[in-house]
């Protein structure tokens, strides 16, 4: 913890670098907002922001070396005296390098409608209004673990209805295991999504965002996994001995779930040959659940006839709702292909042939981390006010070319009335304000735990 590498005064795009020549003169504040302008799902659930604020910003982020290595770097970049060295020292030596900034934003798990404002930033100080945008760039990357979030909320949402449907919504917490860590671009951006994705369940293998939990939200141990193959432990005995290969998996974990992936040659014939006659007995012996994973082909189609192929070979019963659930000792997982999409063709499909949701559970790995960007929901940090000779005024853009583009404008606040939020200007009503300070002068003002963030994002 707390190894900071980075300079923050380089974390940002070049051209922020020149902004503080840039703004009219006598300008002494700059009000900007984050926003998820609109996009795939209808609303949006913040998470993230406390891992960028502890690894980047709290603290003493600015030190001398960080200004001279920056003075450095942007002179060769950008040329001679853009930098703007006086700021910077003036922050050091003011504020013993720590921002005089300050950050409000909703709770983190909370869930709210796009077009309403998620955070906001401020200088606290008339010397450095440039200092608010200079951060846009990091502060604007909480996007990323934003929209993992979402989705995997509106993933759990999917899984939810069909368990209502034809099973058990209690098994809800395990039903899509993050398989992403080797899809990511990065440690850190698997850690971030990661995360983001263990808020609405408790199944990973990616380890990183164990890690990112326990570090930087303090959960000690935020998800879990079980024994699996992967092909080369199957392959590597060769095809000839492939019902050696999976002989091995029960005998070698003799308790608990173990998950096997039975696609290397022949799925069905995995299913109905091998693990339907050779080895039904050790698998109806054993004393937990093997969990078949088929990993090619069309999913709807491989995973009916996977469940027939089982159903068939151990037996299934009927639960109240009418739907056939497999013989206890089995199950089946699909971690090829799944994003939100596919998971809603998959979980149709199987309810049409009268199998239970019971019955699988999903991994996802590009389709939970990966295939999402900035504009999945549109998210835009955007200055909305200045004070500029001690008056506030209100800013915005609204481009003729795309009257879509248009922001909001004032220091604006969050509210909620009856239960619908909306984002007015700070001085047109009295409501309270729904973003909490969490950030001023270099302090954390609030220590989200995952629990709360769970429990938040758990609200419908
Ligand atoms: N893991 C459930 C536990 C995990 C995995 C990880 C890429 C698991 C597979 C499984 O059952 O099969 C990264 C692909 C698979």
């Amino acid at each position: 913890m707390n190894i900071r590498p980075e300079n923050l005064l380089l974390l940002t795009d070049s051209y922020k670098v020149s902004h503080w020549k840039q703004y009219p003169k006598g300008t002494t504040h700059v009000f900007s907002f984050f926003e998820s302008r609109g996009g795939r799902f209808p609303t949006t659930t913040f998470f993230g922001l406390q891992y960028f604020l502890k690894r980047y910003l709290v603290g003493q982020a600015v030190t001398k070396a960080n200004i001279e290595e920056a003075k450095e770097i942007f002179g060769k970049h950008l040329g001679p005296n853009l930098f703007n060295e006086a700021g910077w020292l003036y922050i050091l030596e003011r504020y013993n390098g720590k921002l005089p900034v300050i950050i409000k934003a909703i709770p983190e798990g909370m869930t709210i409608p796009t077009s309403n404002v998620l955070m906001t930033v401020e200088n606290t100080d008339p010397e450095v209004p440039w200092l608010t945008n200079y951060l846009e760039t990091l502060l604007s990357e909480v996007w990323y673990p934003t929209t993992v979030c979402t989705q995997s909320r509106a993933m759990r949402a999917l899984i939810l209805k069909a368990l209502e449907r034809t099973g058990d919504p209690n098994l809800i917490d395990f039903k899509l295991h993050d398989f992403g860590f080797r899809g990511s671009t990065s440690p850190e951006s698997a850690g971030l999504g990661g995360a983001a994705h263990l808020v609405n369940f408790k199944g990973t293998d990616t380890m990183a965002a164990l890690i990112a939990a326990r570090d930087y939200y303090g959960e000690e141990m935020a998800g879990f996994s079980i024994p699996a193959a992967e092909h080369s432990t199957i392959t590597s005995w060769g095809k000839a001995r492939e019902a050696d290969a999976y002989a091995n998996m029960l005998s070698a974990f003799p308790t608990g779930l173990v998950a096997v992936v039975s696609d290397s040659y022949d799925i069905y014939n995995a299913c109905e040959e091998i693990w339907g006659k050779q080895l039904w007995e050790k698998v109806m012996e054993r004393d937990g659940t093997l969990v078949v994973r088929p990993d090619s082909g069309h999913p709807p189609t491989v995973v009916v006839k996977v469940l027939n192929l089982l159903g068939e070979a151990f037996g299934f019963s009927e639960n109240a709702k009418g739907f056939k659930v497999l013989h206890p000792k089995v199950r089946v997982i699909q971690g090829d292909g799944i994003d939100y999409i596919m998971l809603e063709e998959i979980l149709e499909a199987i309810a049409k042939a009268g199998w239970s949701a019971d019955n699988i559970a999903f991994g996802s790995g590009g389709g939970l981390l990966q295939k999402v960007d900035r504009d999945t929901q549109k998210f835009a940090f955007k200055c909305s006010a200045v004070r500029v000779n001690a008056l506030w005024e209100d800013v915005m853009k609204d481009p003729v070319t795309d009257h879509g583009k248009k922001s909001k404008a004032g220091r604006l606040k969050l509210i909620e009335r009856n239960g619908v939020f909306s984002t007015v200007r700070e001085e047109d009503c009295k409501d309270e304000n729904l973003l909490v300070p969490i950030f001023r002068n270099g302090e954390l003002l609030v220590d989200h735990s995952f629990a709360d963030i769970r429990a938040r994002a758990a609200k419908t």
